[in-house]
């Protein structure tokens, strides 16, 4: 496993002749997994809408006018519901997403621990994505029986600037910093599509596969353009950079699950095939990311029909964790007070967004 890739590397694998690259990376996935087995994963956004964050790809930024339906923390009892749909459906993860920049203790954070341990105990993969969090939360999270953690470096560092000013590229690498203190998975990956140049999506996967241990799981996003954020004009990607990206990513992460995330909908068959050939063996199932949409969930199974395809079954890679009852709980709230970066730069299209949504 090599842990010193360089931009310049990993751009000379991007930009192989087409099936030298499919080739390549192909030969890497037969080579560490099996290539007719695909994860599949549901997600789950229990809290929507309403950030405070300025993240220029998000509909659920609060600052931008967008046509969500914003919501409060979901009931315990219907995720559990919902986790039981996923189940049926062939999901053997559920990844909840909040709308949060960072997590705080108290009531909210409990309920959602609580929600990891009733996924846990249906013999699920639990994941969730929360924010920025710290060492304790990411312990007391373990300790609920989390399987992965999500956190999404989304572009290079360089980019980032252009992209969010509410945050720094550190504060994301600090929080999986900390979920790597524990026995969580880490699962961080990006967005490619939203204005930035090759070597910005090289620059991500340098930041990446430069972790040690690098991430179990790296999510490769297209950008959904929703209207209303500061990137609603921007044209979609073609699938010959999504193939791209997903090969490269295959090659530098060998053993990293890689997702194929949001912009599904975009692609036709073919090109999905042509990703898992690349390497992709995961995906988000269900017909709504968090508030976008995603292929039905009978479509993506005729899918994996057609092209003989197996869903994975939970736990495959990694043992399921224990949970840990709350009143069995070693790790209590610290109430700490973490002191998250605030760049406050100004970014011209961000700040556009949000005097469009004023006026
Ligand atoms: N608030 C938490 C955070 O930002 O870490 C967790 C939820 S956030 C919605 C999770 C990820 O969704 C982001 O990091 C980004 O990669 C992805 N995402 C959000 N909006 C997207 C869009 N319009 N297109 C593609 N991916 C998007
Ligand atoms: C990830 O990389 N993509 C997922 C998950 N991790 C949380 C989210 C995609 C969101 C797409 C836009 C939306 O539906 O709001
Ligand atoms: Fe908030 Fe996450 Fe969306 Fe950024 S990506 S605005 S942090 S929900």
């Amino acid at each position: 496993m090599r842990h010193n890739w360089t931009r310049e590397e990993i751009l000379e694998i991007y930009n192989k002749p087409l099936m030298e690259l499919l080739y390549e990376a192909a030969t890497v996935h037969r080579e560490f997994h099996d290539p007719n087995t695909v994860q599949v994963s549901t997600l789950l956004s229990i809290k929507t809408g309403g950030c405070p964050e300025d993240c220029g790809y998000c509909p659920q930024a609060a600052r931008y006018h967008t046509d969500i339906e914003g919501n409060d923390l979901m009931r315990v009892s219907h995720v559990k519901a919902q986790a039981l749909r996923a189940k049926a459906a062939g999901s053997s993860r559920v990844c909840m997403g909040a709308a949060w920049r960072n997590v705080k203790d108290g009531e909210e954070f409990d309920q959602v621990l609580e929600m990891v341990r009733t996924i846990n105990k249906l013999d699920m993969e639990v994941c969730c994505t929360l924010g920025m969090i710290t060492e304790n939360q990411a312990q007391r999270l373990a300790e609920a029986g989390l399987y992965a953690y999500n956190h999404n470096l989304d572009t290079s560092e360089d980019y980032y600037k252009d992209v969010i000013s509410t945050r720094a590229f550190q504060d994301r690498l600090d929080t999986i910093g900390n979920v790597r203190k524990t026995n969580v998975t880490v699962c961080s990956g990006g967005i490619i599509g939203m204005g930035e140049k090759v070597e910005d999506r090289a620059g991500m996967l340098v930041a990446l596969a430069t972790l040690d241990p690098q991430p179990e799981s790296v999510p490769i996003n297209a950008l959904v353009a929703v209207e209303g954020t500061p990137m609603e004009d921007i044209e979609p990607i073609s699938i010959w950079e999504m193939v791209r990206m997903v090969a490269t990513t295959r090659i530098v992460m060998p053993q990293t699950q890689v997702r194929l995330s949001a912009g599904r909908t975009q692609m036709s068959r073919e090109g999905q095939a042509m990703c898992f050939f690349a390497g992709a063996n995961s995906i988000f199932a269900g017909d709504k990311l968090l508030t976008t949409p995603n292929p039905d969930v009978n479509e993506d199974m005729e899918m994996f029909k057609l092209l003989g395809l197996n869903p994975q079954a939970p736990f495959v890679k990694k043992a399921q964790p224990e949970t840990v009852e709350a009143a069995d709980s070693k790790h209590l709230p610290k109430g700490e007070k973490p002191k998250w970066s605030r760049p406050g730069h100004t970014i011209p299209r961000n700040e556009e967004a949000k005097a469009k949504a004023k006026a």
